[in-house]
């Protein structure tokens, strides 16, 4: 992290709101993993659960009107930039109110009203739209921003290095999130990353940091710093967010001890949770106490059982409109 990110800025406000949304984005994952084994979302999800910081801290340095584009473990992305649970949770479940009719599930939902252009199956898939993203504003003048979210997994595809040296030699304003969860589905990333990530970027004359993505002010502190200097045509960025996901690569991967330690995923939980560091911070200002905590948690509880009712109750589409809505 740079030196001067520390200070910027979290208000008590934002502060509370990031813990809001954070808790959201945690419970929404935890029911659906409910929906997962009770066997009523059809197919599988990938829970974002222990990254949460990330895409809050990044989210909240962004304005409605900036994009971003998002992977197979997106759900947080999506609400960090202000989805609606319920529509989210109907588009899980398959249902005509999600935000793709039900047509897209969890790894392809898109909100284009809140910037999110979509999540993509495809590992560094969206790394090209994000840059097409930000080449549009750049050619229409406008001061927009985008930032492509993905895990170190992507970092194998040509796809992210071609868009890179792009951006670098049109100066987009594009940021680039690499969340390193440790793992590419059952592999330490040690085991296909070779040399160090960040030279990677810095080889193509693109501005590179790295942050603790456990932290939510780093990281809101970093991204508000390279979203000022893409905005203000200084070029790309790269941000490198260290992070771990407490479940496992999807929510069928139960028995993970054979390419991961128990104690490693523990210690992460006890050591390392985003919610707790910003809680405890709240709380050591005064900003709030255990009691707000818990409000904020019985209200995102509310707002995230509601959303789960909604979408199972709502319609499935016609089987008429199979076709309609698809483009491949
Ligand atoms: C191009 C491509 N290759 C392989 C896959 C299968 N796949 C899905 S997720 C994944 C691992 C992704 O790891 P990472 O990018 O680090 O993200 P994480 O799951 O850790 O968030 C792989 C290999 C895919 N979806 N797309």
């Amino acid at each position: 992290m740079s030196a001067t990110a520390e200070r910027t800025e979290v208000t008590p406000e934002l502060g509370l709101e990031m813990y809001r949304r954070m808790t959201q984005i945690r419970l929404f994952e935890e029911s659906a993993n409910d929906l997962y084994r009770s066997a009523k979302m059809p197919g599988l999800t990938h829970l974002y659960i222990g990254e949460e910081a990330i895409a809050v801290g990044v989210c909240s340095a962004l304005r409605q009107n900036d994009w971003i584009t998002s992977t197979h473990r997106g759900h947080g992305h999506c609400l960090a930039k202000g989805a609606e649970v319920g529509r989210m949770f109907a588009e899980l479940l398959g249902k005509e109110a999600g935000y793709c009719r039900g047509k897209g599930g969890s790894m392809h939902i898109a909100d284009h009203e809140n910037g999110n252009l979509g999540a993509n199956a495809i590992v560094g898939g969206s790394a090209g739209i994000a840059t097409g993203a930000a080449f549009s504003a750049k050619y229409r003048g406008t001061d927009q921003v985008a930032v492509c979210f993905f895990g170190e997994g992507a970092l194998g595809q040509g796809l992210v290095y071609e868009v890179m040296n792009m951006a670098s030699l049109w100066q987009l304003p594009v940021i680039y999130v690499c969340e390193n969860n440790l793992y590419n589905e059952y592999t330490h990333y040690l085991e296909a990353t070779a040399g160090e990530i960040l030279a990677r970027a810095r080889s193509f004359g693109i501005e590179a940091r790295e942050v603790d993505g456990q932290d939510v002010r780093a990281v809101f502190a970093e991204t508000t710093q390279l979203v000022e200097r893409a905005r203000t045509r200084g070029g790309p960025a790269f941000l490198l967010a260290n992070t771990y996901r407490y479940h496992g690569h999807h929510v069928g991967d139960i028995d993970r001890a054979y390419y991961r330690p128990k104690e490693e995923e523990e210690l992460w939980r006890s050591e390392r949770d985003p919610l707790a560091i910003l809680g405890t911070w709240l709380e050591s200002k005064q900003f709030a106490n255990g009691d707000d905590l818990k409000r904020i948690e019985d209200e995102a509880r509310d707002e995230v059982q509601a959303g789960v009712q909604f979408a199972l109750e709502a319609p499935f589409p016609p089987p008429e409109q199979v076709t309609e809505d698809l483009y491949a």
